[in-house]
């Protein structure tokens, strides 16, 4: 009987945002989802995305289907993109030329992390996926739906504000071999806390003696640096590997939504670096034969508009790259800000200081962010993950106030 299914928990991220929308307070401030917006509070589209949408208005005949993995330009504007870093990663260009990257649009990062654990979950023998505690929840949620067991591993140290380096270690090292193990390419969701060029190389050596399969995630791609050719020294060193034949395969999962700002047009994808122009062949065959009775096909829309953007090299994309790095910039002025007006002699809030991207990793208790709503209509997620874009020149120093005065009681 229908009346017999259980009431589902709200989503613990997406429920802040309902909560925040009832609330009457005028002085509100949501820290929630990640989604960017401006100085003023308001959501944006990016100037070169209406303009690329603009083109398209004036010059698209049809909307037709496109193929099941999306189209070949978008494919290829995605490899060159990422893989080929626009011609500056010899390693990355070599494996596009020998045919051994499979890349496919997807429903945004969200659709390519389901269609990569999907695939796994069919092809590859070992279900167990290791992920950093914490992580962004629907991480787990996403792999234990297809079918495979996440497990975490060592990442951040909440009584410390601080990575927990040597526990990450240790805890890879008492892994089985052969697991798959979930990297976040950089402003790890939630702590925004990466690692250092040095330390990747030390988890990469790990990565090898034990044989894992890195599944890299890139949500973030441009909010370390405000530069996304800058923030993908994590898939330069992948390529290396493997051309070196240290490593023989590893996907990433990749989004427009944040970057671009495309988040409700679903754009991103995935993509496979494998062994063989052969291996390739079978691989993309499979993930058609995964995606076809799922979805079919991905939406049109905003993959238009990535291809649009980069088609046009001399402006729109550079267009795009300033308005980017403008976006990080306002993140980076609200983050330092912020710091400015936090009383720092009952709490050391360097930490703030080290954090990249969207979010602040407070350290704040679930009572204090709990306080936080009640008394001051501030909302956050209660594992003191605060969405920076929240904040802004006319709330900054009520919110720090607001945190002052936790902190202090
Ligand atoms: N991965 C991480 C770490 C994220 O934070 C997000 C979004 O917040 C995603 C993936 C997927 O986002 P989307 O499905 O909107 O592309
Ligand atoms: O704030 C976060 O971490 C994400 C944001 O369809 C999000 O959960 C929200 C909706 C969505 C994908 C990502």
């Amino acid at each position: 009987k229908w009346s017999d299914i259980p009431l589902a928990p709200p989503d613990k991220i997406l429920g802040i945002s309902e909560a925040y929308v009832k609330d009457t307070n005028t002085k509100k401030i949501n820290l929630g989802v990640g989604a960017y917006r401006d100085n003023d509070g308001k959501p944006i589209i990016f100037p070169s995305v209406k303009k690329a949408e603009e083109i398209l208005l004036a010059k698209e005949v049809e909307k037709e289907y496109t193929g099941i993995t999306g189209n070949k330009n978008f494919q290829n504007i995605v490899k060159n993109f990422i893989f080929n870093n626009s011609n500056k990663d010899a390693n990355g260009a070599k494996l596009i030329e020998a045919n051994r990257i499979v890349t496919s649009q997807t429903i945004s990062g969200t659709g390519s992390l389901r269609v990569i654990a999907d695939f796994l979950n069919r092809f590859y023998t070992n279900k167990k996926i290791l992920v950093p505690k914490p992580t962004w929840a629907n991480h787990v949620a996403v792999f234990k739906d297809a079918g495979l067991a996440p497990e975490f591993y060592a990442y951040y140290e909440t009584s410390k504000n601080d990575l927990d380096f040597d526990n990450l270690k240790q805890s890879l090292q008492s892994q089985d071999e052969g697991s798959i193990i979930l990297l976040h390419a950089c402003c790890h969701n939630p702590t925004g806390m990466d690692l250092t060029a040095q330390q990747w190389d030390e988890v990469l050596e790990i990565i090898k003696s034990k044989k894992f399969f890195p599944l890299v995630d890139m949500a973030y791609q441009g909010f370390a640096s405000g530069d996304p050719f800058k923030d993908i020294g994590l898939i330069r060193r992948l390529n290396e590997l493997v051309a070196n034949d240290e490593l023989k395969s590893y996907a990433l999962c990749q989004s427009f939504a944040k970057n671009m700002g495309l988040y409700g047009e679903r754009t991103g994808s995935i993509s496979i670096v494998t062994e063989s122009s052969d291996a390739s062949k079978a691989i993309e065959s499979q993930l058609k034969k995964l995606i076809r009775p799922i979805y079919s096909s991905p939406p049109i829309h905003g993959s238009k508009i990535v291809e649009t953007i980069f088609n046009d090299e001399n402006s729109l994309l550079p267009e795009w790259l300033s308005e980017l790095d403008a976006v990080v910039s306002r993140l980076n002025t609200v983050r330092s800000k912020l710091y400015e007006n936090l009383d720092k002699t009952n709490y050391n809030w360097d930490h703030l200081l080290k954090q990249r991207g969207m979010f602040v990793y407070t350290g704040l208790s679930a009572e204090q962010v709990i306080r936080l709503r009640n008394e001051f209509s501030v909302y956050a997620t209660e594992d003191g993950r605060f969405s920076i874009s929240g904040i802004n020149d006319k709330n900054v120093e009520y919110l720090a106030d607001a945190i002052n005065q936790v902190v202090k009681a």
